[in-house]
């Protein structure tokens, strides 16, 4: 399994492409084995963000941090500095990637999110089936719903 499942770009000094076996093999401190471990409601294992960031070598003018999904096409831009300690990314479910109904093979998850539309760091944040990640200066693009009606509607659309 060497096929490219993430792309990390933008403000760092090591652009790459991560593996399912590359992010097994982020170091060991940044691994979170099982999530319930910091949210009893969420399964799977996980990276801190920190660990990917380091991994791509994140440069200091990166302010804000960018999720794509090509899949949905849903995209998040938050402030670096509200995520980087807490978030993580869920990838491996029993020691395979994680599946597409749990938001896989790849999703980001704040553990202490606001609910939907109440902040910038809300639950809509929490991106399923991001394929890249782009670290910007300004903030980048984001279509999260901007109010009740739109995120009703793409609630409508789960599932
Ligand atoms: N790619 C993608 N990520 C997304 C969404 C989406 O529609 N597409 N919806 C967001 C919203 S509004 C919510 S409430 C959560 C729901 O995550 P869950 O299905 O794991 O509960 O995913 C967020 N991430
Ligand atoms: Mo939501």
């Amino acid at each position: 399994m060497t096929d490219s499942i993430l792309r990390v770009d933008g403000q760092v000094a090591n652009p790459r492409h991560f593996s399912y076996e590359d992010l097994t093999q982020i170091l060991g401190e940044f691994q979170i084995d099982d999530v319930r471990s910091i949210d009893p409601s969420r399964d799977g294992a996980a990276v801190l963000l920190e660990g990917i960031l380091q991994a791509s070598q994140v440069r200091d003018s990166a302010q804000f941090i960018g999720f794509h999904s090509s899949h949905d096409d849903f995209h998040a831009s938050i402030p670096l500095s509200e995520v980087r300690q807490k978030g993580i990314v869920i990838y491996r479910l029993n020691d395979a990637p994680l599946p597409r109904e749990k938001g896989g093979p790849v999703r980001f998850y704040i553990p202490d999110h606001a609910s939907c539309n109440t902040d910038d760091i809300d639950e809509c944040a929490n991106v399923k089936f991001v394929d890249r990640i782009e670290l910007t200066i300004e903030r980048g693009f984001d279509n999260r719903p901007e109010d009740e009606g739109e995120h009703a509607r793409l609630h409508e659309q789960d599932g």
